[in-house]
């Protein structure tokens, strides 16, 4: 009988320690914000030489600055397809901004879901399929607008009064607020549209830097001597394909009468459509700061080297005006987690989809290898793991984030993801990393005529391989060579790191699953798609 009755009193003390005990630790809420286009050029954590962003800095303050993050297909579509696959291109299948994602597939919205994670996604998605894995969504349809957009949802297209990013913020901060009386942690990802192409500041940042001469890139009269048929063939260039009229804002009637016709006649009508989206007191607005601007234009008609660098100031202008919204609603979603008491517990992720050239080597516009859009800004704040203020520089890539993820959260990653997840970096442990990055681009025939191409990254090198209608080497010493402005791939002095390059790219295309043959598919498929 006693030994019964012990028997009992142990599995009572048993049930009751197992009450107390937590099931699981506490899981990390995450917040994913990603712009478009942001070039890490642009954010003053990065020492940017051309605007503040203190609220976008306070991320890499209280967490963790990237320095070497890259992606691995510099453009929307695709990149956004491998940051929820954890997959390269050529495999999750979106390679270009023209297909369509299959949504089906494994993401790691979904793998979080299935554990009982809250999700939401809201902004630009740019992947045409209906969104999966979220128990909420509202997207912009395609490229979206600045104002007054149409968002996607689950029960149809809505429109929406006041500026695109706002507008995001509010939902995020609205489905966040929605969920406070709930216990399970969630993830959101918060798509910004801003800084894409066409520029449109919000009504409170239209002067922000209107005044203001800003620093030019040394680059921005590049010749392209020394480099490929690649760069020199490329249609971005502010000089010849950057529209007067949709990206500086000149009104189509004066580019037409001073004989400044756009390089693609749609961008007058773009700028029109766009213009007319806003309410009669955002048009009153937007004229008094724009108005003088195309008097002035008119008044002086700048030609040649002068008419490049007031493109490039106009360029400028807007596009850093359009990351002050940004960075405000950034603060304006960090203060929500603060005066939640969400803070403490959520991994707060800031990157962009690509980098951009920001005038350097003449262009605005990705989708090449070299450094610019090849990196990305990668910013994490993740209170109680992360050192605040730490900076790192090993190889990443937005491969990466997938694994990183889902591994913070506590679910496993699959197999088949292709990247490394960053929490051992996050958390200060000390593991082996890559030394070396793999990446593809795809979009070509296609708009900005940047041509196929591969390559790899090192510490010190980049090797870049050109198809297609080109078969072209290039090779940058990183290190006596930043700007990526000397191709010595032919250079005798260089043959010994070429051929270690070359190398180590056959061992990348190994690992991830790439080939000759698997590309010659894709490009086969591409051009009966185009035909
Ligand atoms: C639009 C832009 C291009 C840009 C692509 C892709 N032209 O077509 O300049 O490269 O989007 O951008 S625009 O005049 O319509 O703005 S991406 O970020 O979605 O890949
Ligand atoms: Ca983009």
């Amino acid at each position: 009988m006693i030994k019964y009755f012990s028997l009992l009193l142990m599995a009572l003390v048993c049930l009751g320690y197992q009450k107390e005990k937590p099931t699981s630790p506490t899981r990390p809420n995450i917040i994913f914000i990603m712009t478009d286009d942001h070039a890490y050029q642009a954010i003053s954590a990065y020492e940017s030489k051309l605007l503040q962003t203190p609220n976008i800095d306070r991320i890499a303050r209280e967490g963790m600055r990237f320095d070497r993050a890259f992606v691995t297909n510099s453009i929307c579509s695709p990149s956004r397809a491998v940051i929820l696959t954890g997959k390269f291109s050529h495999l999750n299948g979106l390679r270009d901004n023209v297909q369509v994602f299959d949504s089906s597939q494994q993401t790691f919205p979904k793998l979080l879901q299935q554990a009982g994670y809250q999700t939401a996604l809201f902004g630009k998605w740019h992947l045409k399929s209906t969104p999966t894995g979220f128990d909420n969504w509202q997207v912009l349809p395609g490229q979206g607008h600045y104002y007054n957009p149409d968002f996607r949802t689950p029960n149809g297209v809505v429109n929406k009064k006041g500026y695109v990013t706002d507008l995001v913020t509010d939902m995020t901060i609205g489905w966040l607020d929605s969920l406070r009386s709930d216990n399970k942690p969630f993830m959101v990802m918060c798509h910004h549209k801003a800084p894409h192409r066409e520029w449109m500041p919000a009504q409170n940042h239209l002067t922000d830097f209107k005044d203001q001469p800003l620093p030019e890139p040394e680059t921005l009269f590049d010749s392209y001597k020394n480099r490929g048929n690649a760069a020199k063939q490329a249609e971005m260039r502010i000089s010849d394909h950057m529209g007067l009229t949709n990206d500086n804002k000149i009104k189509p009637e004066i580019a037409t009468s001073l004989g400044k016709t756009s390089f693609m006649s749609w961008y007058d009508e773009a700028f029109q459509l766009n213009y007319q989206r806003m309410s009669d007191t955002e048009k009153a607005a937007w004229n008094a700061v724009y108005d003088p601007i195309n008097q002035d234009f008119e008044k002086n008609t700048p030609s040649g080297d002068q008419l490049i660098r007031w493109k490039y100031q106009r360029y400028m202008q807007d596009y850093l005006a359009c990351i002050k919204s940004v960075d405000e609603n950034v603060g304006r979603l960090l203060d929500y987690l603060e005066k939640s008491g969400l803070a403490e517990n959520t991994l707060v992720i800031y990157t962009s989809d690509q980098g951009f050239y920001l005038g350097e080597h003449g262009w605005f516009d990705k989708r090449f290898m070299y450094e610019e859009s090849f990196r990305t800004p990668l910013l994490v704040r993740w209170p109680g793991k992360t050192k605040p203020g730490s900076v790192n520089t090993q190889l990443v890539q937005n491969l990466d984030l997938a694994e990183t993820m889902l591994e913070s959260a506590g679910v496993s990653i699959p197999a088949d993801m292709q990247g490394k997840s960053l929490v051992p970096i996050l958390t200060g442990a000390s593991v082996p990393w890559r030394d070396a990055l793999y990446y593809q681009y795809f979009e070509y025939p296609g708009i900005h005529a940047v041509k196929r191409h591969y390559g790899v990254r090192t510490d010190r090198y980049k090797l870049i391989h050109f198809y297609y209608d080109i078969d072209e080497w290039e090779m940058y010493d990183l290190e006596s060579d930043p700007q990526e402005m000397n191709n010595i791939y032919d250079d005798p002095a260089y043959k010994k790191p070429r051929k270690k390059l070359l190398k180590k790219l056959d061992a990348l295309q190994v690992q991830y699953q790439d080939s000759e043959a698997l590309r010659q598919e894709i490009l086969e498929h591409d051009l009966q798609r185009k035909e």
